[in-house]
């Protein structure tokens, strides 16, 4: 948890140039004390129940089934997410920002969710040099993106990038070369920093490539991750800047069992390195219920504004858009949510980005008349369990805004971010020596027997 007192475990330091721990060093000095708690709880509590599973669960997706550690984040159903007990607007004050900057930056929450403990200054400053000398990719691979065909989807394009960075896995490398199980993490690491430096580059020659003429600009070392990714994409204006600091640090992480995050977690426990890890789970960003639904949501607002033909978007046009989608079978993309029973925090700060900067924008004015509507007719429609706005309702009029109308390109964006979570916990897996993850499945036919079993009577 933040704060934390860890500074006598700190036993390796970087030479006399900075006296600040590395984040390798400072992560290094968590895992013993994270061991010894788990071994201290399994040994208390390891028979204890922590929930149960019904059939209905079984059947619906294991809604709400305890089975998992994850570390990084926890959601809250009500309040939402927070990053290591942090919440996003905690975040948005304590962590470091770029000089004169209001919102955190990417690497410092990165930090955060490798350690537990707020960054200094200089510790950002430090792991920022180090992902900018991570980051160029290899000519091979930029020539590989250039090569993919414009038409293929930019998920798929950079699922098909990650997994070819995975030529250079030293986690992989290592493990053939017979390493201890208790040196896992280190290679593990090495990946994970290089991986995330790498995604901007790989995103911005898929989005240069497919939209524009496949032309990117070289990286500047001074910058942060978030401002040379905008750079590459083509855009220099720096309250985009901002927006993307904001943007990378929300879209980071949101506990363990949605797809993207669990996937990599399922697939990094069959010890597949990081980078067959998070191609896997960005095959899973890229659905329409999960991170897919970024580009649905600008769909829908082209579609209603082609519909309304100039005429103003008033709440009952927008209502009456609602119930054209619902009454062909589809979902209202960006509302509802499988854990949150409230707006998303995630929602309300890029609202408030937009109150902030942009409140006179058009499309930003359409989704508050969205979100004054869309609530009132989910639940008059009265399936979903959740009829709020989640992240996806928000970000993409926000990046309408500064240029990028290529909605096809929003879950790359997205992915970017969710990479920022999902590596250090499979980083943390590693270290924390967690299993393969195995759980027990049935049929149908064996729910049935067990079932008849223990009520022989039926259940009333
Ligand atoms: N519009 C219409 N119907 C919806 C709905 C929506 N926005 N949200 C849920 N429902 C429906 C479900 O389809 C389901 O219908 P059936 O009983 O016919 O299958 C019913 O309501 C109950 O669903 P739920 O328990 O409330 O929601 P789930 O946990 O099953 O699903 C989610 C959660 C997000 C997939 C769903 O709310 C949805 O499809 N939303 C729209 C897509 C979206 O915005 N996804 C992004 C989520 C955030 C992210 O991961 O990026």
């Amino acid at each position: 948890m933040v704060g934390r007192n860890v500074s006598q475990h700190f036993i390796v330091r970087r030479g006399m140039a900075s006296m600040e721990p590395t984040l390798k060093e400072a992560f290094a000095a968590k895992i013993p004390v994270w061991q010894d708690e788990i071994k201290s709880i399994k040994k208390q509590y390891g028979d204890k129940v922590l929930g149960t599973c019904t059939v209905e669960q079984a059947y619906g997706g294991m809604r709400s089934v305890k089975s998992m550690v994850y570390e990084t984040s926890l959601l809250d159903p009500v309040e939402g997410i927070r990053f290591r007990g942090l919440t996003i607007p905690e975040c948005q004050e304590r962590l470091p920002k770029a000089k004169g900057g209001d919102e955190p930056l990417p690497e410092a929450l990165l930090w955060l969710l490798m350690t537990g403990e707020v960054p200094t200054d200089a510790q950002v400053q430090g792991l920022i040099a180090d992902m900018n000398q991570r980051a160029p990719l290899p000519d091979w691979i930029e020539k590989t993106i250039l090569d993919f065909p414009k038409d293929l989807h930019p998920m798929t394009q950079f699922s098909m990038a990650i997994l070819a960075c995975q030529k250079e896995s030293q986690f992989a490398a290592a493990y053939q070369k017979g390493v201890k199980k208790t040196e896992y993490w280190g290679y593990c690491f090495e990946d994970m920093l290089t991986c995330i430096a790498r995604l901007p580059r790989i995103a911005a020659l898929i989005y240069r490539n497919v939209f524009f003429d496949g032309k990117v600009l070289p990286m500047e070392n001074a910058s942060d991750m978030s401002e040379n990714f905008c750079k590459m994409l083509g855009y220099n204006d720096p309250q985009f800047i901002e927006l993307m600091r904001l943007y990378l640090t929300i879209h980071s992480d949101h506990e363990g069992g949605n797809v993207s995050a669990h996937t990599c977690h399922l697939v990094g426990s069959a010890l597949s390195d990081p980078y067959l890890s998070l191609s896997a789970s960005m095959n899973g960003l890229a659905g329409p219920l999960h991170g897919l639904a970024n580009q649905e949501v600008l769909r829908f607002i082209k579609d209603f504004k082609a519909d309304m033909g100039g005429k103003p978007a008033t709440p009952e046009a927008v209502k009456e858009q609602c119930w054209k989608v619902l009454n062909s079978g589809r979902v209202i993309p960006g509302y509802g949510h499988a854990v949150l029973r409230k707006t998303d925090p995630r929602f309300t700060c890029q609202a408030e980005f937009a109150k902030k900067h942009i409140k006179d924008d058009e499309l930003v004015k359409l989704v508050q008349t969205i979100y004054e509507v869309a609530p009132g007719v989910l639940t008059e429609h009265g399936k979903t369990k959740n009829p709020w706005p989640n992240v996806d309702a928000h970000s993409g009029v926000l990046l309408v805004h500064y240029g990028m109308k290529e909605e096809s390109f929003y879950t790359v964006m997205f992915g970017v971010g969710r990479a920022i979570g999902v590596l250090p916990m499979l980083t943390i897996s590693r270290a924390l020596g967690f299993s393969l993850e195995r759980p027990k499945s049935l049929t149908t036919e064996s729910i049935k027997k067990t079932m008849e079993v223990m009520y022989p009577h039926g259940h009333t």
